[in-house]
């Protein structure tokens, strides 16, 4: 049977849904309207004012707010409380150009963890649970976004960060933890090591594994919940909405359930900005309802996915959104052809390789190169060059059949690829470097 945190809310009618969005969205407006000089010049460049935003049917005459907004109001432009109000902030890893940094007051820490514990509560955590967080702490948002939902919880919690994966499986044989909160490439890594130390899952007790921050694929969730003998939950969010938790699964595994009363989705064509019916793909947009020091009205996420609001089995009406499926920026084009890195890994673990790869895309002679390095298990391995040629004709096939275009496939000595303890880099694009 399905736990809730939060039965009257993630089981809500539409309607008391839709009238409680109304309400806080007309409020949030008017709070950012008042207290943001960015968002007002925004606004009035549109024409709109509060007065025009009675509810959501109003929203599509907002502005949207991107990733450029953010960079341009670093670091207090887009505040809406005075820094005296606010009590942390948290920041984005920023590898390319200024980072995010978002700001909380006391009040959206609670309601972010919050939404934290209701994703714990959701995969069957309860106060009984011993929780291991393995996502980083510090700036980014995974360890303290989980941390602080597991504590609401009342889950023992260990706060263990990423990395020192021996020390992280000592701590989880002995103290028998069974949730495991990490990036899905983390929990991949954990397994292999779990093991190679010559442990099985029968030495463990975890139950569940509450995964995300990084794309990944249907295969990679059946290969981790084979090594660490759990069930694999999605999780989704971003610095700028506040963290982890914006969107959890269930225990039916078919996307994520949006916390709506705090997040309005919508979908637009990444193109032209028309928000587009449910079903279809396009860029994920967010409209925060309840944020007080940080809000983000039709803030472009930039990920790409499809909502849904099929009946769900486990009784929440909690709108849902299918895992990203790629962001728009993560898209290759490679000779023309769009190409994710999804993609390559659902044939990669398909063909019975592990998620320990990487892709290497580049210009030769003005054409685009795509190389694909795939590591070997020791059962594949060999030394006997033949083997390793037919092999890697045999795959570059199953993703030429995939991609349709004909990669050089590589396959690589076991243990030779990095792994990944946060969110693994799984592209390098060197036509940028040349650009
Ligand atoms: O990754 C927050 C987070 C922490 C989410 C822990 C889940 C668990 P950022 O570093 O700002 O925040 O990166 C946000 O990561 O726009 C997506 O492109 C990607 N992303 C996050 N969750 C998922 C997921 C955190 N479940 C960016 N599947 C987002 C695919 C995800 N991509």
């Amino acid at each position: 049977m399905a736990n809730y945190w939060n039965k009257e809310i993630e089981c809500m009618s539409r309607e008391d849904m839709k009238k409680l969005q109304d309400e806080r969205l007309v409020a949030q407006v008017k709070h950012v309207y008042e207290n943001v000089p960015y968002y007002k010049n925004l606004m009035d460049e549109k024409g709109v004012t509060p007065d025009d935003i009675k509810s959501t049917d109003d929203l599509h005459k907002l502005p949207f707010l991107t990733k450029a907004d953010l960079r341009e109001a670093y670091p207090y432009g887009l505040l809406a409380k005075p820094l005296s109000d606010c009590v942390r902030i948290q920041s984005t890893s920023g590898t390319t150009g200024k980072r995010v940094v978002a700001f909380y007051t006391q009040n959206d820490i609670d309601l972010w963890e919050d939404c934290c514990a209701r994703a714990i509560v959701a995969v069957g955590g309860t106060k009984d649970d011993v929780c291991q967080v393995c996502y980083g702490y510090g700036l980014f948002t995974g360890g303290p976004g989980l941390n602080g939902g597991s504590h609401k919880v009342g889950c023992l919690t260990l706060p263990m960060s990423s990395g020192n994966t021996e020390r992280q499986i000592q701590f989880m044989t002995d103290l028998g933890s069974t949730i495991l909160c990490c990036t899905p490439s983390y929990a991949a890594y954990i397994g292999e090591t779990l093991h190679d130390m010559g442990y099985t899952t029968d030495d463990i007790k975890l139950k569940a594994g509450i995964f995300g921050a990084e794309p990944w694929t249907e295969e990679m969730r059946r290969s981790i919940e084979k090594s660490l003998g759990i069930k694999a939950y999605d999780i989704y969010g971003l610095t700028e909405t506040s963290g982890p938790g914006v969107s959890f699964e269930c225990e039916e595994q078919t996307g994520m359930h949006i916390n709506e009363d705090h997040f309005y989705p919508e979908i637009i064509n990444p193109e032209t900005g028309e928000v587009l019916p449910d079903g279809e793909v396009g860029e994920l947009v967010f409209t925060s309802l309840t944020k007080e020091a940080f809000p983000l009205i039709r803030y472009r996420t930039r990920d790409l996915c499809v909502l849904t609001r099929k009946q769900c089995s486990c009784g929440r009406t909690l709108i849902k959104m299918s895992k990203p499926m790629g962001r728009s920026d993560d898209m290759l084009i490679i000779r023309g052809v769009n190409v994710f890195p999804s993609q390559i890994e659902t044939v990669l673990i398909e063909q019975g390789y592990t998620p320990n790869y990487l892709i290497e895309v580049d210009r030769v002679n003005n054409t685009d190169t795509l190389d694909i390095n795939v590591e070997m298990t020791n059962e594949q391995f060999s030394d006997t060059i033949k083997d390793v040629q037919a092999k890697e004709k045999e795959l570059a096939g199953a993703m030429k059949t995939m991609l349709g275009i004909n990669p050089k496939i590589h396959l690589v000595s076991p243990k030779t690829i990095t792994r990944s303890e946060g969110k693994a880099v799984r592209v390098i694009d060197k036509r940028k470097l040349h650009d």
